[in-house]
């Protein structure tokens, strides 16, 4: 029986590479983002060189009642899914705490944090159902490590991130289910672009000076933990660039 694995913020970056890299590896995909035109995009890309099956999701992550009507009225067949790949997660902008916006911090967490619980608590039930030998990713990163100045939000996000990997990897102990917290640092997608609403010009200065990991990196990482014998566990792994050391304030001391 073919493999399923379910990608959230799968219409750009590091979710959209990973979708990529399962399909060449002839997985069946569920792709998952709020916007269909890039979905649809997505999948005519894969299917000219992938006779594989693909399921798209229309979905905003951070509306726990979507998430829970949409992953629940799949057919039977795709509600097999063997993994899930929290991929969805954005950063904005670059303020201090005490400067930004107050409405600056919901955006942040309703989809890093609540997002991810929301599909996770959906999907995980299902793979016990269904005996699974599941696992979930979920996409940390460095900075959910080391904080810097005007990452805030962004950073304790993902330092949430790395909190409820663990908390989940303790509730499923006795299931065959494995949880792995991918934490990448410099990574060059749509991500800097999002975070500077459209700035192209302030989003290349993010990388200046450093070759930084591509989503091709992050995904083939990504697939590489889910295809280790199911008795490995890759509990964290964190990648960065050559060039950068751990978090990105040390980066710029150097
Ligand atoms: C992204 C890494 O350093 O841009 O997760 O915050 S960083």
């Amino acid at each position: 029986m073919k493999k399923i694995v379910l990608i959230t913020g799968a219409s750009s970056g590091i979710g959209r590479a990973t979708a990529l890299r399962y399909a060449e590896k002839s997985y069946d995909l569920i792709l998952v983002a709020r916007r269909m035109d890039k979905l649809e995009e997505l999948k005519n890309e894969i299917l000219g060189f992938k006779n594989i099956e693909i399921k798209l999701l229309q979905m905003d992550i951070s509306d726990s009642e979507e998430v829970k009507n949409k992953i629940n009225s799949l057919e039977d067949r795709w509600k097999q899914i063997d993994i899930l790949v929290n991929s969805a997660g954005l950063a904005l902008g670059m303020d201090k705490i005490h400067e930004s916006e107050y409405s600056s911090f919901d955006n942040v967490i309703d989809v890093n944090i609540k997002g991810l619980l929301y599909v996770s608590k959906t999907v995980i039930p299902l793979m016990l159902e269904a005996k699974l030998d599941g696992h979930v990713v979920n996409l940390g990163s460095t900075a959910g490590r080391v904080a810097y100045s005007g990452g805030g939000v962004y950073c304790a996000s993902k330092a949430a991130v790395k909190t409820l990997s663990d908390a989940m990897r303790i509730d499923l102990i006795d299931t065959p289910i494995r949880v792995t917290n991918i934490e990448p640092g410099m990574v060059e997608t749509p991500f800097s672009n999002v975070r500077f609403r459209g700035d192209d010009k302030k989003a290349e200065n993010v990388y200046k000076g450093i070759e930084a990991l591509t989503s091709e990196d992050v995904a083939e990482v990504i697939v590489y933990t889910t295809s280790l014998p199911q008795n490995i566990q890759v509990c964290e792994l964190m990648l960065t660039p050559n060039k950068q050391a751990t978090g990105r304030d040390i980066y710029k001391q150097m």
